[in-house]
């Protein structure tokens, strides 16, 4: 296995299937510096190859899930530089997995700790999380997904306040505003968020990917494109056999044995 410094890697599950990725900076409240991030991508990608595994959960510790880019490695950072290196390039190979990836948020989800949640696919809490856009208060602005994936979570009114006063809010209040869909007691967020990765991980891993790609695509098009491309996805389900043993196990009233085909 993979030496990570930032990172600690898990398979967890009572079959094993789910890929466990805990940010581990703990002495910087995991601010996401580049060495933690290219690790992350890493095992991220490494994750979304292996056949054994379901689903994907990112999380950090009981004080925070990630306070944000690391302020100190970008102090002195120029256009030039990002432009030239691409800041923030690493980023990607988190978006691109094929995989369900959640983030199960205890503490402080700031800044790109929040957009890290933000790309997740679903953001489970426990009920000390802290959510919050403080860039303004650095005089920045949101870089991986603030001002983009936050409104399409909760509407413009509420994006703008918090893009804009970089106050932070609650688990409850996130909850309510749609970016987090369950809030656990913070000793259970983990053994929750691994039962609902092993929910996922009950169904056929090709068509969890196609239903997956399917509701990112409501954010990416018109409503007329995107129905069409449900409908594809919909009609291209009836050319695996995971369909087919899903339909022929409901009738035969057992339990389905899909082949991830
Ligand atoms: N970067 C670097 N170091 C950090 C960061 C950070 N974002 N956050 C905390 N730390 C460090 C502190 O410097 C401190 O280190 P040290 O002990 O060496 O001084 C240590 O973590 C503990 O932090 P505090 O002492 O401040 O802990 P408190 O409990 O008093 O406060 C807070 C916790 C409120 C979370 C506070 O640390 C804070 O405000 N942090 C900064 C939050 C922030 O502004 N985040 C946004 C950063 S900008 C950003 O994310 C842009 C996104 C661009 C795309 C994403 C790129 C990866």
């Amino acid at each position: 296995a993979p030496q990570y410094e930032n990172i600690k890697i898990e398979v967890v599950g009572e079959k094993k299937n789910v890929g466990l990725i805990q940010l581990h900076r703990p002495k910087a409240l995991n601010a996401l510096c580049k060495p933690l991030f290219k690790e992350l991508g890493k095992a991220v990608k490494d994750f979304d190859a292996d056949k054994a595994i379901a689903a994907i959960i990112i999380t950090g510790n009981e004080k925070a899930f990630a306070a944000g880019a690391d302020i100190k490695e970008m102090q002195n950072n120029t256009y030039s530089s990002n432009t030239r290196d691409g800041f923030l390039q690493e980023w990607e190979d988190v978006s691109n997995c094929g995989k369900p990836v959640i983030a199960a948020v205890n503490g402080f989800a700031l800044g790109g700790g929040c957009e890290l949640a933000m790309l997740c696919d679903i953001i489970y809490a426990g009920e000390n999380a802290k959510f919050g856009q403080p860039e303004i208060n650095i005089g920045t602005i949101p870089g991986a997904g603030g001002t983009q994936r936050l409104p399409r979570y909760v509407g413009k009114s509420k994006a703008m306040e918090i893009v804009l006063t970089g106050n932070f809010f609650g688990a409850q209040e996130a909850e309510k505003m749609g970016l987090v869909s369950k809030v656990f007691p913070v000793d259970k967020l983990l053994e929750e968020t691994i039962k609902l990765a092993e929910r996922i991980g009950t169904h056929s891993p090709l068509i969890v990917k196609m239903a997956k790609q399917s509701v990112n695509q409501a954010y990416e098009t018109t409503l007329k494109t995107g129905l069409q491309f449900e409908k594809s996805l919909f009609y291209g389900t009836f050319a695996t056999g995971d369909r087919q043993e899903g339909m022929n196990a409901f009738i035969e009233k057992r339990t389905p044995a899909f082949k991830n085909d």
